[in-house]
């Protein structure tokens, strides 16, 4: 699952680079699915050429995207999902290591600061955010988690229909872990690369920080949101 907002620039080459005859191998029948958060670039063209499935989502943000993919996924028979960022910041060749890491029920969270992390990859605000945040999450909620904005996560059926969840933007990923946390759904680290991203950045680092740690913060209070998914 890719979700997209404007990744023209990104998305031919990241589809290029799934491993799919590699996981062929391994006995898994995949299929590449696009949720688009309303992109007016070429995105959407360039997902129907390479035969990608197309999710149009209804509403703005990443984390209704996402949740109206696990839905669809609940909806078709697949036993595992692995959704991964479309700026060309994660290595798709990884797919498959992410796949054989997932926890039984549980979910392989991709590790850029135990893994590869080119230098010019993260911005510097976003690094020391992102330790402050993944210390935050620990702090409150006390399930190990070493890289809590991570955006290559590797699913079990189980922990998808599992998770509870209500987030609409960047905070989605902090509440996957939350949910986690909550429910005591297994989680394991895998070392991953990181580069620069193609395009433009979504996310501002200071306003979706804050609601990524008003989200633990409200999750600590309230562990499950009050409408499930
Ligand atoms: N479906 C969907 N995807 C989105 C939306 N907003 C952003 N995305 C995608 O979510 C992914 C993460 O967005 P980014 O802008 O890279 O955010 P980030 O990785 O947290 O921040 P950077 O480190 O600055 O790249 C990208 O693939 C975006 O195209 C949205 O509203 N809907
Ligand atoms: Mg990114």
């Amino acid at each position: 699952m890719l979700p997209t907002l404007d990744e023209e620039g990104a998305l031919e080459e990241i589809y290029s680079r799934i491993p799919l005859e590699e996981l062929k191998q391994k006995g898994y029948s995949s299929r590449v699915v696009v949720v688009d958060g309303g992109s007016s670039d070429n995105t959407l063209s360039i997902a129907h050429e390479l035969g990608c499935e197309v999710i149009n989502q209804w509403g703005e943000g990443k984390g209704i995207g996402m949740r109206q993919g696990f839905e669809r996924f609940l909806e078709s028979g697949d036993d595992k999902l692995v959704m991964l960022d479309c700026d060309g910041t994660y290595h798709p060749e990884e797919i498959t290591k992410m796949v054989d890491g997932i926890p039984n029920g549980g979910i392989a969270i991709g590790d850029r600061l135990h893994g590869n992390l080119e230098a010019d990859a993260m911005t510097s605000t976003n690094w020391i955010g992102n330790q402050l945040l993944t210390w935050l999450a620990v702090a409150l909620h006390g399930k190990t988690i070493n890289d809590l904005c991570s955006g290559f996560w590797a699913f079990s059926r189980d922990a998808i229909s599992r998770l509870q969840l209500n987030s609409m933007r960047f905070e989605i990923e902090a509440e996957m872990y939350t949910s986690c946390a909550y429910l005591d759904i297994p989680i394991r680290h895998i070392p991953i690369s990181y580069s620069k991203r193609v395009g433009e950045a979504k996310l501002g680092s200071i306003k979706d920080g804050t609601s990524i740690a008003r989200k633990l913060i409200i999750r600590r209070i309230f562990p499950t949101p009050h409408e499930e998914k």
